[in-house]
């Protein structure tokens, strides 16, 4: 699979709607581009995830071009890529930046799907033609706006909403939303806002019959995870955890969790998330593909991995007109009764839209293979 050049850009784009967690708000996101073009004319995309700042995880916009252009475009150029699994072999050497390397990953997927005429999804072994999607709402200003977005969610089909929580907006909110909705599936996301001080009070989560809690303890915790979910009902699902299939087993080994998201920038790239994704399969952890507030490339490789058959809870993939007012790719993402159609033309299946794509571009990189 030889690559001819890489082309790197750097983009930023402003979020309809600021996003805001237990750790910060989020108006613009910046991200980078890669583009891996082969000698045939093909052309491969990836994007990367990591914020402007190191709160969900350490990795950062700054840290992901660092990354890129100092270690890994090189370690591309120098060696020889039959398969796209090559590409994290090739970079175990350099420690995490899973973000990074899952950037350059995604563009060699692509790249290698449509090299072989198939869409991406059918690359990784995907077979579902449509995936189900949830939508997960930042923490909003007032209840009252709250209670309208779950409104207008609910109105566009989404299958699962997915509350913010954090101290002092958490269990009498959830308790509040449960009253006006008390029959639709929801699920509450901390971003590790708590400790196991906290015990009593999130054990009060286990009456509001939610899908799950996700990532309420240390962002770097499995013990702790394990005993909350002794003792809680609720199921805890891991999120900001999870560096890796390692990661997946120890959990799973302690008890964690009973559910994963699956991120593929988190976890370094499509063949760590399959990975991940074939061994919760095998021991019955149910999996959901989380979301980094992607634009549409990301956004296509999050809908290819979710056609995976363990993929069997709605994904934080909401369509494109939950988060930009114009996306980089055509046709957008949209979500129909909750619903996404997996395309099947070649890698992603979507084309980019250069229209848009140039407008929010700030800089752009080739090299030279
Ligand atoms: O914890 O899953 C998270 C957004 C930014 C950082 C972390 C998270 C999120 C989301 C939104 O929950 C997911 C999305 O809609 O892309
Ligand atoms: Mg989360």
């Amino acid at each position: 699979m030889p690559i001819k050049q890489i082309t790197l850009r750097k983009v930023k784009m402003r979020l309809k709607n600021p996003f805001s967690t237990s750790f910060g708000t989020l108006q613009d996101k910046e991200f980078y581009i890669i583009e891996a073009i082969d000698y045939d004319g093909n052309h491969g995309y990836g994007e990367s995830v990591a914020f402007t700042a190191p709160w969900y995880t350490e990795e950062t916009t700054q840290t992901t071009v660092h990354m890129l252009e100092d270690f890994l475009i090189p370690i591309l150029k120098e060696n020889v890529i039959n398969h796209p699994d090559d590409v994290f072999e090739l970079f175990k050497p350099i420690r995490r930046n899973n973000m990074a390397k899952a950037a350059i990953e995604g563009a060699v997927w692509d790249l290698y799907a449509k090299r072989q005429n198939i869409s991406l999804a059918c690359a990784l072994g995907g077979e579902k033609k449509q995936i189900d999607v949830g939508i997960s709402i930042g923490i909003q200003p007032t209840m009252k706006e709250l209670i309208h977005k779950i409104e207008h969610s609910l109105e566009e089909g989404y299958k699962r909403i997915k509350l913010k929580i954090k101290p002092g907006l958490d269990v009498e909110l959830l308790r509040e939303v449960r009253m006006y909705f008390p029959n639709i599936p929801i699920m509450a996301d901390g971003n590790s806002a708590y400790s196991l001080e906290d015990i009593q009070h999130l054990k009060k989560l286990d009456d509001l019959h939610l899908m799950m809690i996700e990532q309420p303890l240390g962002h770097d915790d499995i013990v702790d995870h394990a005993k909350l979910q002794a003792v809680i009902k609720t199921p805890i699902c891991l999120d900001e955890s999870i560096h890796s299939l390692e990661d997946v087993k120890k959990a799973h080994e302690l008890g964690s969790s009973k559910i994963i998201n699956i991120k593929i920038g988190r976890v370094g790239g499509l063949s760590e998330a399959k990975r991940i994704h074939d061994f919760c399969y095998e021991y019955g952890i149910e999996v959901w593909c989380g979301g980094m507030l992607e634009a549409g490339v990301g956004r296509a490789h999050n809908i290819a991995l979710t056609t995976l058959q363990g993929f069997v809870l709605p994904g934080d993939t909401a369509g494109s007109s939950n988060y930009w007012y114009e996306d980089i790719i055509k046709p957008e993402v949209i979500v129909e009764d909750g619903m996404i159609q997996v395309p099947d033309k070649a890698g992603i299946g979507y084309e980019i839209n250069f229209k848009v794509l140039d407008k929010y571009t700030e800089w752009a990189k080739e090299y030279h293979f």
